[in-house]
């Protein structure tokens, strides 16, 4: 069994990189897929995984990915697919059957709908399908506290979130880079070998550096790298100033 996190480090160490590209191409619908694909390609070496988001799902459809699913394939980078399934267990299952069945190798979704006929079903397919699943624990937006910081018996939604990430056997969890401490926080209640996903770096004020020292495993970075004049200059920069340091 190739285990997310193992794959994600494998990657890491062989790059020196700790970004998840996040292949968020807008503008024109007909030339998208062949635009992150070349991004892919011209990036492989620089990140350790490739996140699709509605960007591309929404206008190709996983079917519709099949070129970029094989460049990740061939590069050796795990396809993750942010759809933040968020459903009864027989409707996240098919989609990940689908996910899975087209090149995808992870997908994300939602510890809120939680584990008796929801998780409980997506997560015993992905394993069966030796496939990954992150779950969201905090979201990177300025409104996130409203949800996942509520107060719950005490203690923060995402400190429970994070519990069942443990708890249930996921590969990891989604955890904003705008908020250092709630990684701190994340990264104790977390077991051996899940990993974290920050996004927030860049375009949303988010410091790279910063999420890592808390104890961010990767970063997930879209539109500071996909939007740049010259994308692999920006991962390298991205690369050069986070990575200045040895990670605990
Ligand atoms: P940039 O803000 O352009 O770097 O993109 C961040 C990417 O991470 C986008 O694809 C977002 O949809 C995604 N994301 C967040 O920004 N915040 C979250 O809390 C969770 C995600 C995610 O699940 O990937």
């Amino acid at each position: 069994m190739r285990l997310l996190g193992e794959w994600l480090e494998s990657n890491s160490r062989k790059s020196g990189s700790r970004l998840v590209l996040a292949a968020d191409v807008g503008g024109p619908f007909e030339s998208r897929v062949g635009r992150a694909t070349a991004l892919v390609r011209a990036l492989a070496g620089r990140v350790v995984a490739v996140k699709v988001n509605w960007h591309l799902l929404l206008p190709y459809g996983v079917l519709g990915l099949a070129e970029l699913a094989a460049a990740c394939r061939e590069e050796g980078l795990p396809l993750i697919a942010d759809m933040k399934l968020n459903d009864i267990g027989s409707t996240d299952v098919e989609a990940a059957r689908t996910l899975f069945s087209n090149g995808f190798d992870a997908v994300i979704a939602n510890p809120f709908v939680g584990y008796e006929g929801a998780m409980a079903d997506l997560i015993a397919e992905s394993r069966r399908r030796e496939k990954g699943v992150i779950l969201l624990v905090y979201m990177s937006h300025a409104g996130a506290g409203e949800g996942y910081g509520l107060t719950v018996g005490g203690a923060p939604l995402y400190a429970a979130f994070a519990r069942r990430t443990r708890e249930w056997g996921a590969d990891g969890a989604v955890v904003s880079a705008r908020s250092p401490s709630v990684i701190r926080e994340v990264r104790a209640l977390l077991g051996e070998g899940q990993v974290i996903l920050s996004p927030g770096v860049g375009a949303q004020g988010g410091d790279a550096r910063e999420a890592l020292l808390a104890g961010a495993d990767y970063l997930i970075v879209g539109r500071s790298i996909v939007e740049a004049d010259d994308p692999v200059r920006a991962a390298d920069a991205l690369i050069r100033s986070s990575f200045a340091f040895t990670p605990p």
